[in-house]
């Protein structure tokens, strides 16, 4: 039997799952206080859902956002670059390394497509459709219309970083966007999650919890 006459959830939702990587479970090297709590949350959201992406952080050694490569700062400082201000996060998610892998126990083996994002040494991109320049593409927009897809349900980590500049983003394309809150944890910088919450509910993206939207 076809399994995916069991999904709820058709071709016109995707379900996004943002960076459930290593490096943001607690014990890793920007870790997100109880990121790990996502993991079976996100894996019984996944089930219901016909179409599944992921991103991964993936970041050079060099990369611009990490606090090492930049001469006497530290970690969580923020600093100026030619496209606005950008937190210097401790060195996380280096290419092919094991922090950047995905959580071992993150199970959703029909996902369709992982978007890897931040590969640019000199851009940084939390958000899985636009890098922090505010220009370049990832591809993800023209990937979700060619297949119809209407709405997008986000997920993972971190709640005030890359979920929300992603779900701000998917509106910003056109999308009907929902973040599942009890599917994400946040970072939480100096007031981070509150302002998330506020631009989110003003861009008309959904606050949901799993168990609404699975009932
Ligand atoms: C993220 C900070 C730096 C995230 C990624 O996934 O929210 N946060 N890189
Ligand atoms: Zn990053």
């Amino acid at each position: 039997m076809d399994t995916t006459l069991r999904r709820r959830f058709g071709n016109s939702d995707c379900l996004l799952v943002i960076d459930v990587q290593n490096d943001f479970m607690p014990g890793g090297a920007l870790a997100v206080p109880e990121g790990d709590q996502v993991v079976p949350v996100i894996n019984r959201l996944a089930e219901a859902f016909t179409h599944v992406v992921l991103t991964q952080d993936w970041h050079p050694v060099d990369h611009v956002s990490f606090a090492v490569n930049h001469a006497g700062a530290a970690p969580f400082q923020t600093t100026t670059l030619p496209y606005g201000e950008q937190v210097l996060w401790p060195a996380h998610c280096v290419q092919g390394q094991a922090g950047a892998e995905l959580h071992p126990q993150l199970a959703v083996p029909h996902a369709r497509l992982v978007i890897r994002k931040g590969h640019q040494r000199e851009v940084d991109s939390y958000s899985a459709f636009v890098e922090a320049d505010r220009t370049t593409p990832t591809g993800l927009a023209g990937y979700l219309r060619e297949h119809g897809v209407r709405r997008v349900v986000c997920v993972g980590l971190a709640t005030d970083y890359c979920v929300a500049w992603s779900a701000l983003d998917a509106r910003a394309a056109g999308f009907d966007a929902v973040v599942v809150e009890d599917a994400c944890r946040a970072i939480d910088l100096n007031g981070s999650l509150d302002a998330a919450w506020a631009s989110l509910a003003k861009a008309g993206v959904g606050r949901m919890r799993a168990a609404e939207l699975l009932s």
